[in-house]
C-alpha cells in the first residue's frame, strides 16, 4: 500500500516536470487510477538565472511557476501541503467547484497553515478545463506561490501540440509595499497602438452592432492610431524587474519545437499580480476557444488577446510552413513590457525568428463582445437580461490621491457588502466602475455567465470566473446558486486591490 502511495506521487509529478512546456497525453496509467495524490511544499526560493536580475521569493517544490498539475475529469485530487514559508499559507484552487472548506481562503474558509504546519486539499476537480493554484495569503502568490492545474476532459479533441504558457511579472518589493501604501510612483499604461477607440472596444463601449460589423474594432483600422502609448502614475502600479513566461525571460525561454502540419494548442495564463498582458504570434492569428478553461459559445478568430489577471485563454494556431516566430505579450508602456518565446520549425534553426508588428493598432482583438455577440440594449426595454431572484449592484471604486484604498460601495473588506443566496436562486450581480482602471474581478466556487458589457448585452453569454470590468463601465454576472453551501468570496484580483480592501463574499445562507 505505501509503494503504490509512493508510485501514485512519483508519477504524477515527474510526468509533470518532464512536460513543462509540451504536454503529452495523459498516460493510460494516470488516466486510469481513481486518486492523484500530490505534494506540493512552499519554501523560500532564490530565482534562477534566467529571469535576468537576481530575487529571492517563495516557491512550490522549488520551482516558480509550482508543479503542472494535471488530472482526468473525474478522478479524485489530494494534494498534502507543506507550509516552510516562514508565515502562514493557503492554497486556492482557482476556477474550481469545491466544498467551501476546500477553497483556501485564510479566515474566511479555514484557518491559515502556521509555518511548518500541514493541511490536506482534496476534492473532486471541477469543472474539466485549464485551472490554477494560487497562495490566497499576502503577497505570497506575486512571491512565486502559484501554478496551472489542467482538469482533463477526455471527450475533448487533442491537438497535435498542447503548451501551458504562463504569464507572470517578477516584482520590485518596494515598489509592491509603495503601491500597497498609495504612494507608488511606477507607470501604469497601454500598449503602443492601443488608441481610446481600441480601449472603448476593449471594455465593450463601442458601436458594434453585429459580428460581421466589428472586425475593425470600433474604428481601430480606420484611423493612423498613435504608436505612443499611453501612460501615468497612479499610486497603485507595481514597477516589474522581470517579465517572466513559464518561470524565465527571452531570450531564456525554452523554444517550442513544431512540424509543418501540426495544430498547437496554447493554455495561456495571466499569473501578473497586477499587469494585464496583450499576447500575439508573429505571422499568426491566434483561434480562441476558451475562455477561463470554459468553452468558449462559437471560436473566435483574432491577432491579439487580451488577458486579464487571473484569466485563461485556450488559443489555437496550425503550422502552414517552416519558420521562426516570436509569441510576443505586452504589458503596460514600457518597451521591456514584454514577455516572448519562440515558437520555430526544425528548418528554421538559423533564421532569425519573426516578430509580431511593434503596435497594436489596426489588431482584431478578443473582446467580450465579439465572443458572445455583443447587441446594444435597447432603450426603454424593462428587463433585458431576463429575470433573477437575487440582483445585486456593486460599485467599485478607490485609488483616491492620497487613499490607498481600493473599495466595494465605498467600504473595504470585511465591511463591505455581502451578497446572501439560497441554493437555487438565480444571482445577479452588477457591477459599475467609476475608477480609471479596469478591475478583474473574480468569483470563488463558481463558473458564471458574463451576460452585459459596458450596456451591451451578450447574445451568448461567456462562461468564466474572473472578468475585466472595465474603467468607466459596466459588468453584469449571471449564475445559479448551485454550488456546495458556504462563504464564497468575490474580489479583485489585482493584487493590491485585493490587499487593499476589493473584496466581498457570496454567502449561502439557509431559509429561516
Ligand atoms: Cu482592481
Amino acid at each position: 500500500m505505501r509503494r503504490r502511495d509512493f508510485l501514485h506521487r512519483s508519477v504524477t509529478l515527474s510526468s509533470a516536470a518532464m512536460s513543462w512546456m509540451v504536454l503529452p497525453p495523459l498516460s493510460a496509467r494516470a488516466a486510469d487510477r481513481d486518486r492523484v495524490d500530490v505534494t506540493l511544499e512552499a519554501r523560500p526560493y532564490r530565482y534562477p538565472n534566467r529571469i535576468g536580475v537576481n530575487f529571492t521569493g517563495l516557491a512550490y517544490n522549488g520551482r516558480v511557476p509550482g508543479p503542472l498539475l494535471r488530472v482526468r475529469y473525474g478522478q479524485t485530487f489530494r494534494a498534502r501541503f507543506i507550509n516552510h514559508t516562514g508565515r502562514p499559507s493557503t492554497i486556492h484552487w482557482h476556477g474550481m467547484i469545491l466544498p467551501n472548506d476546500m477553497d483556501g481562503v485564510p479566515y474566511v474558509t479555514q484557518p491559515p497553515v502556521p509555518d511548518g504546519g500541514e493541511f490536506i486539499y482534496t476534492y473532486k476537480p471541477d469543472p474539466p478545463g485549464f485551472r490554477w493554484y494560487h497562495s490566497h495569503v499576502g503577497d505570497q502568490d506575486a512571491l512565486g506561490l502559484f501554478g496551472a492545474f489542467l482538469v482533463e476532459d477526455p471527450r475533448e479533441p487533442r491537438a497535435d501540440v498542447e503548451v501551458v504558457l504562463i504569464l507572470h511579472d517578477v516584482p520590485d518589493l518596494d515598489s509592491l509595499r509603495a503601491a500597497l501604501a498609495g504612494r507608488s510612483d511606477a507607470s501604469v499604461g497601454t500598449p503602443p497602438g492601443l488608441n481610446a477607440d481600441g480601449m472603448r472596444a476593449l471594455a465593450g463601449m463601442g458601436s458594434m452592432g453585429s459580428m460581421g460589423g466589428m472586425g475593425g474594432m470600433g474604428g481601430m483600422t480606420g484611423k493612423p492610431a498613435a504608436m505612443k502609448s499611453m501612460s501615468m502614475t497612479m499610486g497603485d502600479a507595481v514597477r516589474y524587474l522581470s517579465h517572466c513566461i513559464n518561470g524565465a525571460a527571452y531570450p531564456q525561454t525554452r523554444p517550442l519545437m513544431v512540424k509543418v502540419g501540426q495544430t498547437v494548442r496554447l493554455r495561456l495564463l495571466n499569473a501578473s499580480p497586477t499587469l494585464t498582458h496583450y499576447v500575439r504570434l508573429a505571422g499568426h492569428s491566434l483561434r480562441v476557444t476558451h475562455s477561463d478553461g470554459n468553452l468558449l459559445p462559437h471560436p473566435v478568430q483574432v491577432d491579439a488577446l487580451r488577458i486579464g489577471v487571473a484569466e485563461r485563454y485556450d488559443a489555437w494556431f496550425e503550422v502552414t510552413r517552416p519558420g521562426a516566430w516570436l509569441l510576443e505579450s505586452l504589458a503596460g508602456d514600457l518597451h521591456d513590457h514584454r514577455q516572448s518565446v519562440l515558437i520555430r520549425t526544425a528548418e528554421a534553426a538559423h533564421q532569425a525568428p519573426e516578430a509580431p508588428p511593434p503596435s497594436l493598432a489596426g489588431a482584431r482583438l478578443f473582446t467580450y463582445g465579439l465572443a458572445g455577440a455583443g447587441e446594444p440594449i435597447p432603450a426603454g426595454e424593462p428587463d433585458p437580461l431576463g429575470a433573477a431572484t437575487v440582483r445585486k449592484t456593486l460599485r467599485l471604486g478607490g485609488g483616491m490621491p492620497g487613499d490607498p484604498h481600493w473599495t466595494i460601495d465605498g467600504k473595504i473588506w470585511p465591511h463591505t457588502p455581502k451578497i446572501g443566496v439560497r441554493s437555487g436562486q438565480l444571482v445577479q450581480i452588477h457591477f459599475t466602475n467609476p475608477t480609471d482602471m479596469d478591475h478583474p474581478m473574480h468569483l470563488h466556487g463558481h463558473v458564471f455567465e458574463l451576460v452585459e458589457q459596458s450596456g451591451q448585452r451578450l447574445r451568448y453569454p461567456l462562461r468564466k470566473d474572473t472578468t475585466l470590468v472595465p474603467a468607466g463601465g459596466t459588468s453584469t454576472w449571471r449564475f445559479l446558486a448551485n454550488s456546495p453551501p458556504g462563504r464564497w468570496v468575490l474580489h479583485c484580483h489585482n493584487l493590491v486591490h485585493l490587499m487593499d480592501g476589493m473584496m466581498t463574499e457570496v454567502d449561502y445562507v439557509h431559509p429561516a
